[in-house]
């Protein structure tokens, strides 16, 4: 019997253990949450969301004094600072990149001269098509079940159609959280995942306790999509601002109004643990998940299980 995910085309592109990713959250995906999940064989990412260039820099080189491991950043597209950002991922030389929230396409050929592989987040067929031809090593096909930013398409009905239209390997994300998750997604033609509510519900995740607590207390509908009115959707888990916010946007009222209520949301989320006006960015599968263990203990129990789960030639 051979290793699980030996023959992994991921694990071999990326040099990692396990095609087991964590999702580039910003604020929450900084080093000691990244570093633990690339020790622990996956891919530790880097959320630079919101992250001042000096900051980015500290950072990478944080996670390379915890782990000689591979490890990614995530490049928000929306971000005032995108192109300094861009600019510290090419002169340190990261693994890889994964890019959310927009079209990464001007930005591929400069990381693909730096050595640097590309794993672009895709809500839909068209983008991921569009990603293979600007030269994506990969593509991050991403359900509307995720927290945070989010497209239309559920991740059972979006990685087949990935799978199908590119030749590049998918990675499956939105409503994982567990070794059978893992195991469907492979199912469906994936041949990695990327989880972030999980990750984020971990012990070494520096993100408030209240914000965790949050997610162990959720049920399967306890998140809302805001913001598609002003095609910005963020799905959170339900609270007095998410509440407050869909309202305003039903009401039909002026954009200025509601988009206060949002502004710094994920900050007092993650730092300050203010459950009742901060934004709990966080996906349906929260439902699930019923108590915070280490990094270590949720990858090893997601490969046993997948392992079990399916044969060999699929892992
Ligand atoms: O990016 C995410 N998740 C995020 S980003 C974020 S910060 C934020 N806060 C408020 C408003 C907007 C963003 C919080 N969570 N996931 C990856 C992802 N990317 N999901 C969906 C997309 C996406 C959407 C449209 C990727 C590309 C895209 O393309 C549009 C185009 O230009 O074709």
């Amino acid at each position: 019997m051979t290793t699980p995910f030996e023959n992994n085309p991921i694990c071999h592109l990326l040099g990692i253990r396990y095609p087991i990713f964590l999702g580039g959250m910003a604020h929450v995906s900084r080093a000691p949450l990244v570093a633990a999940v690339s020790a622990a064989g996956g891919l530790g990412i880097i959320g630079s969301g919101g992250m001042p260039p000096d900051v980015l820099i500290e950072q990478i080189r944080d996670v390379r004094t915890r782990t000689d491991r591979p490890f990614g950043v995530n490049l928000m597209l929306l971000d005032p600072n995108i192109e300094a950002q861009l600019e510290v991922v090419l002169r340190e030389r990261v693994t890889m990149v994964t890019t959310g929230a927009g079209n990464p396409a001007p930005y591929i050929p400069k990381l693909r001269e730096a050595g640097i592989k590309v794993f672009p987040v895709v809500p839909a067929v068209s983008l991921a098509r569009r990603m293979e031809r600007a030269g994506a090593d990969g593509v991050i096909a991403e359900g509307t079940e995720s927290g945070g930013h989010v497209g239309e398409v559920t991740t059972i009905v979006l990685v087949p159609q990935v799978v199908d239209a590119v030749n590049i390997p998918v990675i499956a994300a939105g409503g994982i959280a567990d070794g059978r998750g893992l195991a469907a997604a492979l199912v469906l033609g994936a041949r990695g995942v990327q989880m972030g509510t999980r990750f984020l519900a971990s012990v070494e995740a520096p993100a408030h306790e209240n914000f965790k607590t949050a997610i162990l207390k959720a049920n399967e509908r306890s998140t809302l999509v805001t913001g598609r009115s002003i095609n910005a959707p963020v799905r959170t888990l339900a609270n007095k601002m998410s509440k407050q916010f869909a309202l305003f946007e039903k009401e039909g009222r002026p954009r200025e109004e509601f988009e206060v209520l949002a502004v710094g949301g994920l900050r007092r989320a993650v730092y300050d643990g203010d459950t009742e006006t901060g934004s709990l960015m966080a996906g349906q599968i929260s439902g699930m998940i019923d108590k915070i263990e280490p990094v270590k203990e949720i990858i090893d129990e997601m490969v046993a299980t997948a392992a079990k789960l399916l044969p060999e030639e699929m892992l």
